[in-house]
C-alpha cells in the first residue's frame, strides 16, 4: 500500500534482479506470491494484480496471512535462511511455522498445476520452494521440473541440524534437475543426502527410484547491458555522477550496496573499515565508504537488532572520526533508483562485498559491469558464490576484520596497471557468463534431464529369462562364467565365518570349472586365505579377492596382486576411526583385509547402525578426497580400500588369459559388482541378485536364482 492505494512493484532483490531480464527476453509465466494482504481494499488490490497478469505474465499466488507470516518469516526466513548460510546460532524453529511452509508449498502446487500445459518447463527458484518439486511430480509426473537454490548449500556437519531436513531433501529429489551457485554447493548437497538419507550420488547425478536426478552447478550472471546502457546513454545517471564527482573530489570511495542482512556482514566491514581510519592516519578525510542497506525482512526481531547495531556502529564512526567537511561513512538505509545506483558503481575506486555467505552476490558483478575500462577494484568476500569464478578481485575473510582493513589499504594503492588487468579480466567474464547465457544452460540442462529419463528406463534391467539363456550357454564354445559369492552364491550371514559355502555350491562349482569350454572365476571382498580355505580344492576355478585386489588362476599356489608395491600406511590414520565407530555402536566390527579396512554393522540396530554408518561415510569421504582409498558402502557394512581394487580391473587381467569369449555372465549382489558391470560389453549376461539400482542387464531375487541358473548350465552337455 502506498498513500492508501496498492501499487505492484519488481522487488530489488537478487532473484528478481536476474530473473526480470531473462523472462522479458525468453517469454514465459512468473508465479509468485504477491505480498502480504493485511486487511485493506481486497477489490483493487485483484484489480492490480490482473493488470500484472494481462501486461506482464505474473501470476499472483495468494497466501492466507497466518500460512504467509509462518511460510516467509517463520520457517523459510528463520529456519533455512540461517542454517543455509551456516550461520545455526540464528536458527528458530517452530512446528506451526513448518506446517505453513508445507502449505504454502501446496498452494503453489496447485496454482501451478492450474497453469501447466503438456511440454511446458517448470523452473522452481530457491529455499521457500524446496517442497515444491516432489508435490508436483506427484501432481504432474511426466512434466519437466528443474529447481535452482539461489543461496548456499550448508555443510554436511550443519544440515543435519535443520528440523525436517529428510522432508526438504525429498521435496527437491522430486526434480529432473537439481542447480546450485557453485561446486562446492553442489558437494555439499550431496554430502547431505549421503548422511541424511543415506543415498548416494554421483557428481552429477543421483537415482531416485527408477528416475535420474542430474545435479549442476550454474553460477547465476547478471544482464550486462542493463547497466552499461545506463552507464553511457542514461541523463539520470549522468547528472547523479558528476554531481557525485564534485561532491567527492579527493577522496577515494568505497561502496557497498546490500540488502540488511546478517549474512551480508555490514557489521564486519564496518568495524573494519574502523580499523582502518583508527591504524592509517594519512587516510583520513581521504576516503569516503558509501554503504547502501536496503531494509529488509523487517518483521524479524534478528534484522531489527541488526539496524539498531549498524545505526549505532556508523554513528560512533562518523562521530569519532568525522570532521566538519568530512563524514567517513554515507550510511543510506533504503532502497535507490537504478540509474542512481549505476552512477554510484561508476563513482566507486572499490566495491567492497564482505558477505560472511552468499549464494553468488550480484553487486560484485554489477560492479565490475560499469567498469570497462578496469578503473576499479572489486574487494571480495571468499565466502561469497562469486568468488569461485572472480578470483581476479582482492579476496578477504571478512571476520578478520584487521586483515580486510590491510586489504582494502591495498586496494587503495595498487598500481594502475595491475588493477586494469584484474578488473578487465573480470569484465570480460561478467559480460560472457551473463544471465541469459545461465538461463539458456539451466533450460538446456532441463530438457537433456528429461529426454535421459527415456534412456535411463531403456537401460534398467530386466527380469533373467532362463530358456534364453540356456540356448545361449549351449550354443556357445567359450564361456566365462564370473560369480560373486556372498549374497550371489550363498546367503548373508551374520559374521563374515558364518558364511561357508553349501555343498551343492562347490559341486556347481567344481562341474562347471571342469568342463574344458568354460573359464570359470570366484570373485568376492573377502581375504585371499579366507577364499583358500574353502575354494582352493576346486580344479580350474580363478580366484580373486578383496575385490580385485588380488587374484590366483588355476592351478597356482601364489597370489597375485593387481598393483605392487603397495603400502597400507593409511590404515594406521583410518582404524583409529573405525574403531571409535566400533566402541560408539554395539553390535559393530571391524575386519583388517590385507588391501583393506571393513567396519561391519550387521549386528547392530538398523536404524542406528545406518544412521551412524552415513556419519562415518561423509567423514571418511572428505578425509581420504586425495588419496588412492575410498570409503565403499556395502551390504551393512563401510569398507576402505585402494580405488584400483576392483573387479572391473581384474575382469581385464582374466580376459588376457582366458582370451575373447562368446558367452559371458556375470552375477553379483552388491555395489562391487558394479565395477564389472559397467565394464563389460553389450551383449553379455549380467546378472543383479535382489533389489536396487544397477547398471547390470537382467535381475533376479535372490541368491537361490543363481543357484538354479547355475544347475541348468551344469545339466547342458
Ligand atoms: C540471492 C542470494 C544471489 C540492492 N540494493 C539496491 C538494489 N539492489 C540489487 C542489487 C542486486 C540485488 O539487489 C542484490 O543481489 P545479491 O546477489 O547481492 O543478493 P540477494 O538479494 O541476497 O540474492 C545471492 C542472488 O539471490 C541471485 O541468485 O546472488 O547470493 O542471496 O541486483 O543491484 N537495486 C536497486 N536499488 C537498491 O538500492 N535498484
Amino acid at each position: 500500500m502506498a498513500d492508501g492505494h496498492w501499487t505492484t512493484e519488481r522487488s530489488s532483490g537478487g532473484l528478481a534482479s536476474a530473473m526480470n531480464p531473462l523472462l522479458r527476453r525468453r517469454g514465459g509465466d512468473w508465479i509468485g506470491w504477491a505480498g502480504d494482504r493485511g486487511d485493506e481494499d481486497l477489490k483493487e488490490r485483484s484489480a492490480v494484480l490482473q493488470d500484472w497478469e494481462q501486461k506482464e505474465q505474473c501470476f499472483a499466488v495468494e497466501l492466507p496471512s497466518d500460512v504467509a507470516t509462518g511460510f516467509y518469516e517463520g520457517y523459510a526466513n528463520q529456519t533455512l535462511w540461517p542454517v543455509f548460510h551456516n550461520l545455526p546460532s540464528q536458527l528458530k524453529f517452530d512446528a506451526a511455522a513448518w506446517e505453513a511452509y508445507l502449505e504454502a508449498n501446496r498452494i503453489f502446487c496447485k496454482a501451478v498445476a492450474m497453469r501447466y500445459r503438456p511440454d511446458d518447463l517448470v523452473w522452481v527458484h530457491d529455499y521457500h520452494l524446496m517442497l515444491l518439486p516432489q508435490m508436483l511430480r506427484q501432481e504432474l509426473p511426466d512434466a519437466a521440473i528443474g529447481f535452482f537454490l539461489h543461496i548456499p548449500f550448508p555443510a554436511s556437519e550443519i544440515f543435519p541440524i535443520l528440523p525436517r531436513r529428510e522432508e526438504l531433501l525429498e521435496g527437491l529429489l522430486g526434480a529432473d534437475l537439481i542447480a546450485f551457485q557453485t561446486h562446492g554447493h553442489l558437494q555439499q548437497f550431496r554430502s547431505a543426502l549421503l548422511r541424511v538419507l543415506g543415498t548416494e550420488s554421483k557428481v552429477a547425478e543421483v537415482a531416485v527410484g527408477g528416475r535420474p536426478v542430474h545435479l549442476e552447478a550454474l553460477p547465476i550472471g547478471i544482464a550486462p547491458e542493463e547497466y552499461t546502457a545506463l552507464l553511457n546513454q542514461d541523463e539520470t545517471t549522468a547528472h547523479h555522477y558528476a554531481d557525485w564527482v564534485a561532491r567527492y573530489k579527493g577522496q577515494r570511495v568505497l561502496l557497498a550496496v546490500d540488502r540488511l542482512d546478517y549474512t551480508k556482514g555490514v557489521l564486519e566491514r564496518l568495524r573494519a573499515y574502523s580499523h582502518l581510519l583508527q591504524s592509517s592516519a594519512d587516510i583520513k578525510g581521504k576516503v569516503a565508504l558509501i554503504q547502501i542497506a536496503v531494509p529488509t525482512r523487517e518483521r524479524i526481531d534478528t534484522y531489527q537488532e541488526l539496524r539498531t547495531e549498524v545505526n549505532r556502529l556508523v554513528g560512533e564512526i562518523n562521530g569519532r572520526f568525522g570532521t566538519p567537511d568530512w563524514t567517513p561513512v554515507v550510511y543510506i538505509n533504503r532502497s535507490i533508483e537504478r540509474a542512481e545506483l549505476v552512477a554510484l558503481y561508476k563513482l566507486a575506486d572499490i566495491c567492497w562485498v564482505g558477505s560472511l555467505r552468499d549464494g553468488m552476490n550480484l553487486v560484485a558483478k554489477e560492479y565490475v559491469a560499469c567498469k570497462p575500462n578496469g578503473d576499479g577494484v572489486l574487494v571480495l568476500s571468499e565466502f561469497a558464490g562469486a568468488a569461485a569464478e572472480m578470483g581476479e578481485a582482492l579476496l578477504i575473510n571478512p571476520y578478520d576484520e584487521d586483515r580486510t582493513a590491510s586489504t582494502v589499504e591495498r586496494a587503495l594503492s595498487i598500481e594502475q596497471q595491475e588493477r586494469r588487468e584484474r578488473m578487465r579480466a573480470l569484465h570480460n567474464r561478467v559480460l560472457r557468463n551473463n544471465v541469459f547465457h545461465w538461463g539458456d544452460r539451466f533450460l538446456t540442462s532441463l530438457e537433456e534431464a528429461v529426454s535421459a529419463r527415456g534412456h535411463y528406463i531403456d537401460t534398467q534391467p530386466k527380469r533373467l529369462r532362463t530358456s534364453e539363456i540356456r540356448d545361449a550357454y549351449t550354443r556357445a564354445s567359450r564361456r566365462l562364467l564370473i560369480l560373486d559369492y556372498d549374497g550371489t552364491l550363498a546367503p548373508f550371514a551374520k559374521q563374515p565365518w558364518q558364511a561357508a559355502p553349501s555343498p551343492v555350491v562347490l559341486r556347481l562349482l567344481s562341474i562347471l570349472a571342469s568342463e574344458p569350454r568354460n573359464c570359470v572365476a570366484l570373485t568376492s571382498g573377502r581375504a585371499a586365505e579366507n577364499l583358500d580355505r574353502w575354494f582352493d580344492a576346486i580344479e580350474g576355478l580363478w580366484l580373486i579377492a578383496e575385490h580385485g585386489a588380488e587374484l590366483k588362476p588355476p592351478l597356482a599356489t601364489a597370489w597375485e596382486s593387481l598393483r605392487s608395491p603397495v603400502s597400507t600406511d593409511w590404515k594406521s590414520t583410518v582404524l583409529p576411526i573405525l574403531e571409535h565407530f566400533v566402541d560408539r555402536t554395539p553390535g559393530s566390527f571391524v575386519e583388517e583385509k590385507k588391501y583393506g579396512l571393513v567396519w561391519h554393522y550387521h549386528m547392530a540396530e538398523p536404524e542406528f547402525g545406518g544412521w551412524l554408518a552415513n556419519e562415518l561415510a561423509s567423514m571418511l569421504e572428505a578425509m581420504l578426497a586425495d588419496t588412492e582409498q575410498r570409503a565403499f558402502r556395502g551390504d551393512r557394512t563401510i569398507e576402505v580400500r585402494p580405488v584400483w581394487a576392483n573387479k572391473g580391473e581384474a575382469f581385464e587381467r582374466l580376459l588376457a588369459t582366458c582370451g575373447q569369449r562368446d558367452f559371458v555372465f556375470v552375477a553379483g549382489d552388491d555395489r562391487t559388482d558394479e565395477d564389472l558391470f559397467e565394464r563389460i560389453q553389450n551383449g553379455a549376461w549380467t546378472v543383479h541378485v535382489g533389489p536396487g539400482p544397477t547398471r547390470a542387464a537382467f535381475v533376479v531375487r535372490g541368491f537361490e536364482a543363481i543357484l538354479e541358473v547355475l544347475q541348468m548350465f551344469e545339466q547342458v552337455i
